[in-house]
């Protein structure tokens, strides 16, 4: 069974209005949208990737949208057999339109103040069933990103994620506690930098809710998170995550490179 979470408050009615987003964004440390991202773009980069996943063996041809699995693996991203895939993913052009979409560019100039500006970090993740160990731990992103802290990122499956496929949860308001120093967890192959249960704020219970085609949520680099386990015996998650900050504000150069440099 999956962890206990409470659902994230849907933002859709301020999508609009900056100073609201701001306000929000600086009390919860996120914000939720429902069905605001662009769902073509969304849907052709699905379709693109699972072609990719199709051709390495790793999902059914016979429905290559349902991703379902084929058994091999899993595949974990740092793996070799994971990179050569992956390296190719990342510069689909469908793959990359997503992020760069006016809804995003938008609202992250409403929410910055200013013009926004999108890493060339553009990050894709297939989550297989059968590997929960892999499972992203708590963490924040600027650990990763560095830069300037005002940094946001955007979370959004390549299409519906309900809970038990294991969407992105936060821990709410908890970029008002700074950074605090990760440490590593040996067991993971990626990302293995984290917070441990010790080291997390009390406050409040994790946030998640079942993801729909264009749902998204987007989140301070302060801001604790994790992946909720893909508990699924069948279903490889597919996902992007992609970050925003202020043009001219302090960037660091990871965030001016592709993921691992491929
Ligand atoms: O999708 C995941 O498993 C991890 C994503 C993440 O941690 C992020 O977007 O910062």
């Amino acid at each position: 069974m999956q962890e206990a979470t409470q659902p994230y408050t849907v933002s859709n009615d301020i999508i609009g209005d900056a100073p609201a987003l701001q306000s929000r964004l600086s009390a919860d440390g996120y914000l939720f949208f429902k069905g605001c991202g662009p769902k073509e773009k969304l849907l052709a980069a699905r379709r693109d990737v699972a072609g990719l996943l199709t051709a390495a063996g790793w999902i059914d041809p016979r429905d290559p949208m349902s991703t379902r699995w084929s058994g091999a693996g899993p595949y974990t991203e740092g793996e070799q057999a994971y990179m050569d895939v992956y390296r190719k993913i990342i510069h689909l052009p469908s793959f990359k339109a997503v992020p760069e979409d006016s809804v995003f560019m938008q609202l992250m100039s409403k929410i910055v103040g200013g013009d926004a500006m999108l890493h060339r970090l553009r990050i894709g993740r297939i989550t297989f069933p059968s590997n929960t160990g892999q499972t992203t731990a708590a963490h924040q992103d600027f650990h990763y990103i560095r830069g300037t802290p005002a940094t946001y990122t955007v979370w959004q499956p390549l299409g519906d994620c309900p809970l038990d496929l294991g969407p992105l949860t936060v821990l709410p308001a908890t970029h008002t506690k700074g950074f605090i120093e990760h440490s590593e967890d040996k067991s993971k192959k990626y990302a293995s930098m984290g917070l441990t249960e010790a080291q997390l704020p009390a406050s409040g219970p994790w946030l998640c809710n079942d993801f729909e085609l264009g749902d998204f949520v987007l989140f301070h680099s302060y801001t604790i998170h994790k992946a909720l386990p893909n508990l699924t015996s069948d279903r490889l998650r597919l996902s992007t995550d992609n970050r925003f900050q202020k043009a001219g504000d302090s960037i660091s150069e990871v965030s001016q490179g592709t993921h691992y440099n491929l």
